[in-house]
C-alpha cells in the first residue's frame, strides 16, 4: 500500500487531475465525508488528509510515503530527510512583503529602522531580511496576517499572494517579492527504497503530466 498525504482545499483539488492522469481516482469526497483516509480506484494507493503544514512531518516520519506540499511549507519546515523529486507547478503563488498603502517601506529600510513584521513564515522572513541587512522584530501569527498592519500590530507582513485581491481588499500593497511558490512532491526516503517500483511509477506519471501541461502552456 502507498499512502499519499494531501491537505484539503487547493492542494487536494489541484492534485486530483494529476492523480487521474496517473490512473488513480479518489473515490470519496472529503467535503462530504469526515473520513481522513480516502480510498482510491487503485487498490494499492490511499490518500490521507492532514493539515497543510503537517504534510512534510507525515512524510518525514513515514506516516505517509509521499505528499504534496507548498514550497512555503516545505522550506519553513526544513526538508531534512525528504526526497523532493518534482515541482508539480500547481497551487502557484508568491511569498511577498506587504505593508499599508500609507507606510513608507523604502525609507524605513533605507534608514535602517527596526521593522515589525508579522508572519506565519518566521524562518523564511528572518532569512530574507537578514540577507538584506534589515533589522526586524518578527511576530508569529497563524492566520489573517493582513490584519496585523491595519491594527498596528506590525508594520509589514510576509504572506502568500496569488491574485492580490486579499491585499487590495485590505488596503495593503505588495512591496517586495521574496520568492515564487508552487507545490512540490515529497517522498519518504526509506519508503522509496522499500516500495521503489510503485512509488517510481507514481512519480513518473506525475512527471509526465506536469511536463505535458508545461509544454501546452508555453
Ligand atoms: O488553511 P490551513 O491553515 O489549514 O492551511 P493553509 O492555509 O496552509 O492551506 P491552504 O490550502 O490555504 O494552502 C496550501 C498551499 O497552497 C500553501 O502552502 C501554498 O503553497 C499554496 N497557495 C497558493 C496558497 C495560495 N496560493 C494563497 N493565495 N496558500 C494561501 N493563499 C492565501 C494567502 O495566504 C492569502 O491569505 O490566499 C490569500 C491571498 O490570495 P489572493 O488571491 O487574494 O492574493
Ligand atoms: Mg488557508
Amino acid at each position: 500500500m502507498i499512502t499519499l498525504a494531501l491537505s484539503k482545499g487547493r492542494i487536494f483539488e489541484e492534485t486530483l487531475p494529476l492523480l487521474a492522469a496517473a490512473g488513480v481516482e479518489v473515490t470519496e469526497d472529503p467535503d462530504r465525508s469526515r473520513k481522513l483516509i480516502l480510498a482510491t480506484t487503485h487498490p494499492e494507493v490511499r490518500v490521507v488528509l492532514v493539515r497543510a503544514s503537517d504534510v512534510p512531518t507525515y512524510v518525514q516520519y513515514g506516516g505517509a510515503d509521499l505528499g504534496v506540499t507548498g514550497l512555503d511549507v516545505l522550506l519553513e519546515h526544513g526538508n531534512q530527510g525528504l526526497y523532493q523529486p518534482l515541482d508539480l507547478r500547481i497551487a502557484a503563488c508568491r511569498l511577498s512583503v506587504a505593508v499599508r498603502a500609507d507606510y513608507d517601506y523604502a525609507s524605513a529600510v533605507k534608514q535602517g529602522s527596526r521593522i515589525k513584521v508579522a508572519t506565519k513564515y518566521v524562518g523564511l522572513a528572518r532569512e530574507f531580511f537578514a540577507g538584506k541587512g534589515v533589522h526586524v522584530d518578527l511576530i508569529k501569527l497563524y492566520g489573517s496576517m493582513e490584519l496585523a498592519p491595519l491594527t498596528g500590530l506590525a508594520d509589514a507582513i510576509v504572506d502568500l499572494v496569488s491574485t492580490g485581491n486579499t491585499l487590495k481588499a485590505n488596503d495593503l500593497v505588495e512591496v517586495e517579492r521574496i520568492m515564487d511558490i508552487s507545490a512540490r512532491l515529497v517522498v519518504n526516503q526509506a519508503a522509496l527504497k522499500i516500495k521503489q517500483a510503485p512509488i517510481r511509477r507514481l512519480i513518473d506519471a506525475f512527471a509526465a503530466v506536469t511536463a505535458e501541461r508545461f509544454a501546452a502552456a508555453s
